[in-house]
């Protein structure tokens, strides 16, 4: 019997990390940036029984993370921006509002992990994975040492099998990106 794509992928589902336009050509742009995110899309259009989780980073204007309030980032993503908004080539493949998670909304507190977000009805990501009888993610996004490692890194140590789509990432230092990959690796992280 010939099992098709969507049914051999039926326990897998895609995370997309934080491709938001300040990660992409705003405040924090990122090394990488466009390529990942036309290739984000190709592996998307190559894939498209392939529920797609996204997560967006979502700091209100007066965020900790921000140098003004003595954090180490300029301000970036701020909630009702352009810079929080989701590139506008994948924005058509982000429309399932159950399956968008944001994260940063409180001030206090950075929030690298998308772990830690949550959708519009309040659930966690690993709630909603969970429910969809997914077990093992494939993560791509911006930025690599950043949020794609802390979303990684949770998603595996809740005991999600992980892989990493290393084309489809963009980071804030060259030498960074490089190390967290090889850390994740031995961890238990797939590249791919
Ligand atoms: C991120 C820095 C600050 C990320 C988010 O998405 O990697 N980096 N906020
Ligand atoms: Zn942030």
């Amino acid at each position: 019997m010939t099992l098709t794509k969507t049914a051999m992928m039926k326990d897998t589902a895609l995370v997309v990390v934080d491709m938001l336009y300040d990660f992409i050509d705003g405040s924090l742009a990122c090394q990488g940036a466009d390529e990942a995110v036309a290739r984000t899309l190709e592996y998307i259009k190559a894939h498209p029984g392939l529920p797609r989780i996204f997560i967006m980073d979502h700091h209100p204007a007066n965020h900790s993370s921000f140098a003004a309030q003595g954090g180490p980032w300029p301000p970036h993503c701020v909630q009702g921006t352009r810079g929080g908004e989701i590139h506008e080539s994948l924005a058509p493949y982000a429309d399932d509002e159950g399956l968008i998670f944001y994260k940063g909304e409180d001030p206090a507190v950075e929030q690298y992990s998308g772990f830690e977000g949550r959708n519009e009805a309040g659930q966690s990501m690993a709630e909603v994975l969970r429910l969809m009888e997914i077990s093992r993610v494939i993560v791509c996004g911006i930025a690599t040492e950043y949020c794609v490692r802390n979303t990684s890194e949770d998603l595996l140590k809740d005991g999600f099998k992980v892989t990493v789509l290393k084309d489809c990432l963009a980071w804030v230092d060259p030498e960074g990106h490089r190390q967290a990959l090889l850390e994740m690796e031995k961890e238990g992280i797939r590249l791919s």
